[in-house]
């Protein structure tokens, strides 16, 4: 029987129980369902034919749960390093100059299911990423109206979420520079609406550029920092290194570095991999491209010949936003009866261009390599669709009253971790609060090695 996780949240100590079942009733059917509980939800490949991702079309990654946010009782507080700490209500922003911008928000670890050696974490493909139409106050004008003292270096922000068991409250902070910078916004629209809950009612830092890491949702302290902030999620999460390391390679968080711009990237929504054509047909290749700080995207170069030759694909005239990913096509007529590789490859105002292997790292964070897919090209013929049996040994006795307890199983059946790797992940789980007994580990390690190991 699985201990309900209200029982659980007792058992934590964790107090008040303000965490809310939102099931996967909500989700729209065309998500990849990465977790059901917490929801962790990827955009599917027809997403990057909109240019504006729908919010019922845009992915969800909340490491805890989304928060009850009731509008009445909400403030957002300004405090640390500043002369007048400020209590601001929505309306308080909502009168300040409002900003809007297109922007991109992409998962620090999108496409960490193509790592290898595999990392854990999700498993996300390509899809933990979205563009958006964000509105809200400038960081900076609520900065000044708080007079922010000269020795301010970061600024934290924290979100109405609370943590599972014995894990950090959710914080992250950002640089002072970032925080000025005329485009970070606390946004509270969304595509013109209201944010919905599950991306950050009522309040969202916008950092454009950067990953969605720094991006906080559910805004409620804004704190000024005269020192670089050194909690968990600074100190030990969202740290990547910060030159290239040999794959398998694993660095403590001092020998690594935040993680914050985007790096250049594209990609392929049509055709789809594995389509089979005939000759002579027209055949729109087309996708999306973005960048980070470093951006807009200037160029996309698409190869039909496995990367032999490159030719410009068309980049859309009515998109060039800093911020905002481009729509982008190519018009290509294959004429043999072959396989073909197609690959799309950006390139931003800054000259960097998608690399064609991407160097390893511990987390899986910003897979930007150029992508690639197959077409087929032979007169008539139909895919025969590709088997994927699922194999699952039983769960062994014990295991779900202590795993289930805050995740469902799905987010464990994407992982191929080594044993090594599966032991790394309990003794993480076992610092979050999941109690599991020393006489069960060996046996609950047997199992996920045997069940869960690298492809
Ligand atoms: N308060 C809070 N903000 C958060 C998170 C979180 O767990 N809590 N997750 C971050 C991460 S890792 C990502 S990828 C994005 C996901 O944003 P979305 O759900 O709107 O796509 O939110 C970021 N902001
Ligand atoms: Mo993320």
């Amino acid at each position: 029987m699985i201990v309900s996780r209200r029982k659980f949240f007792v058992l934590a100590g964790g107090g008040a129980l303000l965490a809310q079942d939102r099931g996967p009733g909500s989700a729209n059917p065309d998500m990849i369902v990465r977790s059901t509980r917490p929801e962790d939800l990827e955009m599917g490949l027809a997403g990057f034919s909109d240019y504006i991702t729908p919010a019922d079309h845009f992915f969800v990654r909340t490491h805890v749960y989304v928060p009850n946010v009731n509008l009445s009782e909400w403030k957002l507080k300004v405090e640390g390093a500043v002369e007048t700490p400020l209590t601001l209500s929505l309306d308080d922003l909502r009168k300040l100059p409002a900003a809007e911008m297109i922007a991109v928000t992409e998962c620090a670890g999108n496409g960490r299911t193509f790592f290898n050696p595999p990392v854990a974490g999700t498993q996300w493909a390509v899809g933990a990423v979205g563009n958006a139409r964000w509105r809200g106050a400038r960081l900076a004008d609520v900065l000044k109206r708080s007079g922010m003292k000269a020795s301010g270096v970061e600024v934290l922000f924290d979100g109405a979420d609370d943590p599972l068991g014995k894990m950090a409250d959710f914080r992250r902070s950002i640089t002072v520079k970032k925080a000025l910078d005329p485009n970070t916004l606390l946004a509270y629209e969304m595509n013109g609406q209201p944010i919905p809950m599950k991306h950050g009612f009522p309040l969202r830092v916008i950092p454009p550029g950067w990953a969605s890491d720094s991006w906080v949702k559910w805004v409620t302290s804004i704190t000024v920092l005269d020192k670089p902030w050194d909690g968990f999620w600074m100190k030990n999460a969202y740290r990547k290194p910060d030159h290239p390391v040999a794959p398998g390679t694993t660095l403590t968080p001092e020998q690594m570095v935040p993680v914050t711009s985007l790096n250049v990237k594209s990609v392929i929504a049509a055709p789809l991999d594995g389509a089979v054509v005939a000759p002579g047909t027209a055949v729109t290749i087309r996708g999306v491209a973005w960048s980070g700080d470093l951006g807009p995207v200037t160029s996309v170069d698409v190869s039909t010949d496995a990367g032999r030759s490159w030719k410009a694909a068309a980049l859309h005239r009515d998109q060039r936003t800093q911020f905002g990913w481009r729509q982008w096509e190519f018009a290509w007529t294959p004429d043999r009866e072959q396989y073909y590789t197609i690959m799309a490859r950006a390139r931003d105002a800054a000259g960097t261009v998608q690399p064609l292997a991407q160097e390893w790292n511990q987390s899986g964070y910003g897979w930007n390599v150029v992508p690639r897919i197959g077409v087929d090209v032979r007169a008539g013929a139909a895919l025969a669709p590709a088997a994927n049996p699922q194999t699952a040994a039983p769960l062994p006795e014990g295991f779900a009253n202590v795993c289930h307890v805050c995740h469902e199983q799905d987010v464990i059946r994407q992982q191929r971790l080594t044993r090594a790797g599966w032991d790394r992940e309990i003794t993480k789980m076992t610092n979050w609060g999941a109690q599991v007994k020393p006489e069960d580990r060996e046996r609950f390690l047997d199992y996920l090695s045997a069940s869960f190991g690298p492809r």
